[in-house]
């Protein structure tokens, strides 16, 4: 009989210390709801003078990025261009100042317009004096960026590629007179000659007004 109490002892101790085993670890678990220490940042100062610092680093950061793209010296700028419409083509002859060729060349505020606010698709095309093997496509727009919905590049075989196609991410820009539109895209196995971009009118209603159309490549 005294063999079954030590035995019994025995077993009472075990499971005791069992206990103690499994409800250890909870005593290192910090509690659920712990706060951190870490302290949001701090809003920046939103003075009339942060403001207006904010507003020409802006202006600043606009200027620095059109140099870089005007001065590209692996850009060029159309020879000449081509649209599917004109503003006033159906009232009487193209006025020069809405006329598609006004694309070439570099931007100098001279544009092409279209002849559409909202109305199904335009397009512009824009050749290239030296074919080159492109990496990018800037464009110049002044109105009607949001409405871009198609860039194809065609190569020297006269094969046309989609370089890119969808809504457009651009918004008008707010710090220069000028909004650019750049798509960029895996160097083309072909030398591209020509550009065509299609704008769907109803996504961004209003005349389109494009100023230049840059490729870029080597
Ligand atoms: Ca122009």
């Amino acid at each position: 009989m005294q063999n079954s109490k030590v035995v019994a002892l025995v077993l009472v101790c075990a499971a005791l210390a069992s206990c103690q085993k499994q409800s250890a670890p909870t005593a290192d678990i910090p509690p659920p709801c712990a706060k951190s220490d870490a302290t949001p940042t701090a809003p920046a100062a939103d003075t009339p003078e942060a403001r207006e610092l904010a507003r020409k680093q802006a202006l600043l950061d606009y200027a620095t990025m059109e140099e870089g793209f005007l001065n590209d010296p692996k850009g060029q700028w159309a020879r000449e261009a081509t649209a599917t419409s004109s503003f006033g083509e159906t009232r009487g002859p193209v006025a020069d100042s809405n006329k598609p060729q006004n694309i070439a060349g570099k931007p100098d505020t001279r544009t092409w317009t279209n002849d559409h606010m909202d109305m199904g698709f335009d397009s512009f095309e824009a050749v290239y004096e030296k074919p080159v093997h492109a990496t990018a496509v800037r464009i110049v727009i002044s109105d009607g960026v949001e409405a871009l919905s198609k860039v194809e590049l065609r190569d020297t075989t006269g094969a046309w590629s989609t370089a890119w196609s969808g809504l457009s991410d651009v918004k008008q820009e707010k710090n220069g007179a000028r909004t650019w539109f750049v798509r960029e895209f895996e160097k083309t196995a072909q030398p591209v000659q020509a550009v065509r971009v299609t704008i769907a009118n109803n996504v961004d209603k209003g005349y389109k007004h494009v100023d230049a159309i840059q490729l870029v490549g080597e």
